[in-house]
């Protein structure tokens, strides 16, 4: 059984947003036009508290785009996004969401990040994703959303050490590219650990 899952289509990851992903709302209409096709749809949301340790904000003299250590991951200082609550942290208003069949929330622990759909950063606490798949009976995810090269990533990185078989869209997704290609070497990745690109 597929299910579908929808990355972070929130509001501070599109064009104008705390954390605005380059052409993120693209990924809408695709996300939308999807939804029928599944009897499963499941959601993630970033849903930070706001002092939560990925922001810059909570490091004096870090500025956005340095790295410092969380748990025991190399962590990127964000701007403050996502924060539990804000409007920011809300569903893109045009995404459908009367399709969605659940709703996972992830990043809510100050101390460690999620990129991950799954797991927090650290692999220690999983989020209900997987409990939720496979009480679905659901043994492949396809996969759109924000951002490729991290959420996108870590999710469909995770889902394939868990053995769901896994596709990612591409016209579905897109990606913060902090460095150039980012989101292509993270596609390659993702390729190389088994997950097929759909074009
Ligand atoms: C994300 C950076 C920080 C994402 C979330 O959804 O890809 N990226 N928090
Ligand atoms: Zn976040």
């Amino acid at each position: 059984m597929h299910a579908l899952l929808l990355i972070d289509i929130q509001n501070d990851f599109l064009p104008g947003g705390a954390l605005g992903v380059p052409d993120g709302d693209a990924v809408i209409p695709i996300a939308n036009a999807l939804m029928a096709d599944y009897a499963c749809v499941v959601a993630t949301r970033d849903w930070h508290p706001p002092n939560h340790l990925s922001f810059a904000s909570q490091h004096p003299g870090q500025n956005v785009g340095d790295v410092v250590t969380l748990g025991s991951q190399p962590q990127v200082l964000w701007p403050d996004h996502c924060v539990q609550g804000s409007h920011g942290a809300d569903f893109a208003a045009e995404l459908d969401v009367r399709r969605i069949d659940h709703v996972i929330f992830k990043g809510t622990e100050r101390e460690i990040d999620s990129y991950s759909g799954f797991f927090d950063n650290d692999h220690r606490h999983a989020t209900g994703l997987d409990a939720t798949l496979k009480r679905a009976g659901v043994d492949a995810v396809d996969i759109v959303g924000l951002a490729t090269d991290y959420c996108v990533r870590f999710t469909a990185l995770d889902a394939r050490q868990l053995g769901y078989t896994v596709r990612v869209f591409q016209a579905g997704v897109r990606g913060v590219n902090l460095a150039a290609g980012d989101s292509d070497k993270a596609l390659a990745e993702m390729q190389a650990a088994g997950v097929t690109l759909v074009v």
